[in-house]
């Protein structure tokens, strides 16, 4: 039976990849963080064979024990401060966890691994936020990394510590550049699940409106339950590599505005959406678009739900909870 162990269990990735490991067969590990963290009952309830370990990637002991107790053979790195407005107000913390701890990883694996750093295979979460400004359309693993926040630049130095550590140590380490995926287990925080919340509490007469920052940014969103299956199939291949995960198709939030809000009968929105320039970032990220090929050539992977079924199945999820009283 293989062994993974997987860092951000807590968060929207982690919880996808952790089901999806289990149904495979693997014994699946994970590091949680906190004295009391709030989301460890979630894990344990949803997912009663995933075994936690204490750990923080900022604390680097930590990590070489939770390898030791756990002895992996993949490693899936998806612990980050992953809110991009939130990396300007705590631009240092960012660092330390978003970047730095990505080095302390890979040092903990080789430290774990010292015969053979190879034999632990290692996943970083890279993101599409690294192309920020990219004058390239669409964004491909050749263009270049333009990032236009203290998160962005968090994640380019985690990708480039990766592929550092392929090339220096020959250890099996791949990145996975994501464009954004959503699903209704997304944060609460990002645009795509404040709206479908608020869409359902106004479709309910609970709530009369939603405050919005930068409606015209453009996004390749996706579903996270296809893209944490490139996560998995990046780290069956014979040699490790960085691959785009992305449906090639981009949209503004007001493209899911529609469509949410029509979701609920409401075709005519601009009553129900405010504007706060508060939510305006110092520096946007315009438009995103992933060409996708090579993993689809290399991995085989392509994405299976479309744009208008993740806006249907965001809205239909918050409204079943708030008809629960969630
Ligand atoms: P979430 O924000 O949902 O989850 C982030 C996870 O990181 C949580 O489990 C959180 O744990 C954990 N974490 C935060 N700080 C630390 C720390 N100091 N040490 C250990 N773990 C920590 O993110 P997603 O699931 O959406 O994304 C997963 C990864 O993929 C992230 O690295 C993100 O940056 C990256 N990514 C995401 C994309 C997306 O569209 N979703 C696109 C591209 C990349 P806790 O519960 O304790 O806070
Ligand atoms: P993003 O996601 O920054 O792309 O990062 P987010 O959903 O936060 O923003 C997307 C776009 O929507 C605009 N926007 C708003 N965003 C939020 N959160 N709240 C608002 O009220 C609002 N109004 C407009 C933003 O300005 C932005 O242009 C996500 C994260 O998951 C990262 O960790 C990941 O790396 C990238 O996706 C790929």
């Amino acid at each position: 039976m293989p062994t993974a162990l997987i860092t951000g269990i807590t968060g929207q990735d982690g919880l996808y990849l952790a089901e999806l490991l289990l149904a495979k067969g693997y014994d699946v590990h994970g590091l949680i963080r906190g004295q009391n963290n709030p989301r460890r009952d979630l894990v344990s309830d949803l997912l009663p064979d995933v075994r936690l370990h204490a750990g923080d990637l900022t604390d680097m002991s930590s990590l070489v024990r939770a390898l030791r107790e756990s002895d992996p053979d993949e490693v899936y790195n998806l612990g980050a401060i992953s809110y991009v407005a939130y990396s300007w107000e705590n631009a240092s913390l960012t660092t330390d966890v978003t970047a730095k701890g990505v080095l302390n990883l890979l040092e903990a694996i080789r430290l774990h691994a010292f015969d053979d750093p190879s034999r632990v295979r290692f996943y970083q979460a890279s993101s599409s936020e690294m192309f920020g400004a990219a004058q390239q359309v669409p964004q491909t693993e050749r263009t270049l990394l333009w990032p236009r926040s203290p998160y962005g630049v968090s994640k380019v130095f985690g990708h480039h510590m990766t592929i550092n550590y392929r090339e220096s140590y020959g250890m099996h380490a791949s990145s996975g550049i994501l464009f954004n995926h959503e699903s209704p287990r997304r944060g609460p925080e990002f645009v795509t699940r404040k709206i479908s919340r608020a869409v359902a509490r106004i479709g309910l007469g609970l709530q009369d409106h939603v405050t919005l920052g930068n409606i015209d940014a453009r996004r390749d969103w996706g579903f996270a339950g296809d893209y944490v299956e490139a996560m998995w199939l990046m780290l069956q291949q014979p040699s490790a590599d960085d691959y785009v995960v992305a449906t090639g198709e981009t949209r503004s939030v007001r493209d899911f505005l529609d469509l949410a809000f029509a979701h609920v009968g409401i075709d005519d929105w601009s009553a129900h959406v405010r504007h706060d320039e508060r939510l305006l970032r110092p520096a946007e990220v315009d438009v995103l678009v992933g060409d996708a090929s090579k993993a689809r050539e290399v991995l085989g992977w392509k994405p299976r739900m479309d744009f208008p079924d993740l806006v249907r199945t965001m809205v239909e999820s918050d409204l079943a909870a708030t008809r629960q009283g969630w």
